[in-house]
C-alpha cells in the first residue's frame, strides 16, 4: 500500500489531510513508513531524522519496546471499557502516577483524547466550576493572541490564530484575548527567556477593568507558545499572570499539550517556570504519541467543589466514549516509566546549553531573522519573502525532509522540538541539514 500511495496519485485522493494543502502534497507526497529512535524512514527508503518528535509528541523517541509491548499486551487482554459508571484498573492506576509528578496540589485527572478535548473540558469545568460556587455570572474566557488550543469550538474561541478561526463563524460568545510576547524589536536572538515583556501580562488588568472580575472565568495560555511559532515566555509574564489571576478570582489554565512530559526540562512548564496553574491540559507526550489521550489535571478545590450534593449525582456531564482507553493508558503508564528510568525529564536541562550553541549558530544564514530557544526547543524566524508569507519555511522545510530532516513550519518559522533522547550527534547533523537548506533555498 505505502509503495502505490507514493508512486500513484489515484491512491492518495480519497484521504481529506488534515492542516495539509491537500493537493500541493499529492503532487509531491511525503510518506513515512517507519520510525526508530531519533528516526523516520520514508517511503523511498530513506532514514532522515525526527527534528519535531513527531508532531511534539513523541519525546522518548520511536519504536520504544517497553511501550509496543504493554499495548500489544492490553489489547490481547482487554480492547475496550465503558468509561462512564464502569472503570478499570489502569485509568485509576494512570491518574495517580501523573498526580505524583504533576506540581502543586493539581491532584485530580480528567480523561480526553487528544489535546483539543483536554482545553474544551477545563474550559467546561471552569465554567462549571464557577457556577457551583455561586458565580454562574463568571463566563468569559480569555486567551491570547497567536495561541493553539486544539480546534475544538472552544479551543478555536480562545485561540488567537486567525487562520484558524476565521471562516467557522461567531465561536463562543464573551471571549476576550490578551495580546501576544512576540517582539522581534525587544527580543531578537534572546537565549531562553527574554528579559522584555512581563509587563504585557498587565493587559490582562485591563481586561478585567472592560468587563469586570465577575464576569471572568479563566484565562487560558501555552505557557510557551508552540504551534504559532515557539514564542518563549518573557522572564516575569507568567508570574504576573497569576498574581493577576489570584487577584480577581480568575482561574489560570496552562495548556501544556507541547510543553508537558519534559519539553522544556522538569516534568510540566509550570515547574520550569516556578508557576502553579489552576488546571493543566495535557496530551501528545502523555502517550509519547503511540495512542491518542489527552487530559486535564485539576487543584484540589477545584474537584472538591464538584464533589458536594447527593452521591448518587453525576458532578459534571461531561466525557467521552474513549475517556481513558485502556489501550491509551497502557501506553500512557509505559512512557512514564520510560521518562522516569531514562531521567527524560532532566535531559532537557542537561541538553539545552549545548541545543542553544547549535540553533543560535544558524545567526547569520539568509534570511534568519531571529532564533529563540528554550528546553529542547528552537524557533528560527525567517523574512517572509515579498508577497509570500510562509513560502520561503515551506521551501526550507521541503529541502530538510529530501535531505534528511523533519522541521515543522508554521508561517515563516521554522519550529524545532526533537526526542528528548536526542544525542550531539543527532544534533550536529540536524544543524547541517538544515543549514544548507536554509542557503541553498535564499
Ligand atoms: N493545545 C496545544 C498547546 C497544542 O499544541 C493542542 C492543544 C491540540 O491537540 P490535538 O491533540 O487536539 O491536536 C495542541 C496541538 C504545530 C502543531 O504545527 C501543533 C499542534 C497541532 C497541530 C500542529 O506545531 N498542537
Amino acid at each position: 500500500m505505502s509503495e502505490t500511495a507514493a508512486t500513484n496519485r489515484d491512491a492518495l485522493e480519497a484521504l481529506w489531510m488534515p492542516f495539509t494543502a491537500n493537493r500541493q502534497f499529492k503532487s509531491n507526497p511525503r510518506l513515512l513508513v517507519a520510525a526508530e529512535g531519533m528516526h523516520y524512514v520514508t517511503a523511498d527508503g530513506r532514514r532522515i531524522i525526527d527534528g519535531t518528535a513527531g508532531l511534539w509528541c513523541v519525546n522518548a523517541g520511536h519504536g520504544r519496546r517497553r511501550i509496543v509491548e504493554a499495548v500489544q499486551d492490553q489489547v490481547a487482554r482487554m480492547d475496550y471499557a465503558p468509561p462512564f459508571q464502569m472503570g478499570h484498573p489502569l485509568e485509576f492506576d494512570l491518574a495517580t502516577r501523573l498526580t505524583a509528578i504533576l506540581p502543586g496540589d493539581l491532584d485530580h485527572v480528567f480523561f480526553a483524547n487528544s489535546g483539543s478535548e483536554a482545553v474544551d473540558t477545563a474550559l467546561k469545568m471552569a465554567l462549571a466550576w464557577h457556577r457551583l460556587r455561586g458565580e454562574g455570572g463568571r463566563t468569559r474566557l480569555i486567551g491570547r493572541e497567536r495561541g493553539y488550543h486544539g480546534v475544538g469550538f472552544g479551543g478555536i474561541s480562545v485561540g488567537g490564530i486567525g487562520s484558524n478561526r476565521r471562516t467557522f463563524g461567531p465561536l463562543l460568545p464573551g471571549v476576550d484575548h490578551l495580546p501576544h510576547t512576540h517582539s522581534l524589536e525587544h527580543n531578537a536572538f534572546t537565549r531562553g527567556q527574554p528579559e522584555w515583556g512581563a509587563h504585557l501580562a498587565d493587559e490582562l488588568e485591563r481586561v478585567v477593568a472592560l468587563h469586570d472580575a465577575s464576569t471572568i472565568a479563566a484565562v487560558i495560555v501555552e505557557p510557551m507558545a508552540g504551534s504559532t511559532g515557539v514564542l518563549i515566555p518573557p522572564k516575569g509574564y507568567l508570574e504576573r499572570l497569576r498574581a493577576i489571576c489570584d487577584k480577581h478570582g480568575i482561574l489560570l489554565i496552562f495548556d501544556e499539550v507541547i510543553t508537558g512530559f519534559g519539553r522544556l526540562g522538569g516534568g510540566f512548564a509550570a515547574e520550569r517556570f516556578g508557576v502553579v496553574p489552576d488546571m493543566i491540559t495535557l496530551a501528545k507526550g502523555l502517550t509519547n504519541g503511540t495512542v491518542p489521550m489527552g487530559a486535564v489535571a485539576v487543584r484540589r478545590k477545584i474537584h472538591d467543589t464538584f464533589m458536594q450534593g447527593p452521591e448518587s449525582a453525576v458532578e459534571l456531564f461531561h466525557g467521552y466514549t474513549y475517556s481513558g482507553h485502556p489501550l491509551a493508558c497502557a501506553a500512557a503508564l509505559a512512557t512514564l516509566d520510560v521518562y522516569r528510568d531514562e531521567s527524560l525529564f532532566e535531559r532537557a536541562l542537561t541538553m539545552e546549553a549545548e541545543w542553544q550553541e547549535a540553533v543560535h549558530a544558524l545567526t547569520g544564514l539568509p534570511n534568519v531573522i531571529d532564533v529563540r530557544n528554550l528546553g529542547l526547543v528552537a524557533g528560527i524566524e525567517l523574512a517572509p519573502r515579498p508577497g509570500a508569507p510562509g513560502a520561503r519555511a515551506y521551501e526550507v522545510f521541503v529541502r530538510c525532509f529530501e535531505t534528511g530532516l523533519l522541521v515543522r513550519v508554521t508561517g515563516d518559522v521554522v519550529a524545532l522540538s526533537p526526542p528528548l533522547i536526542i544525542e550531539k550527534g543527532h544534533i550536529d547533523q540536524a544543524m547541517d541539514v538544515l543549514a544548507q537548506a536554509l542557503r541553498s533555498v535564499g
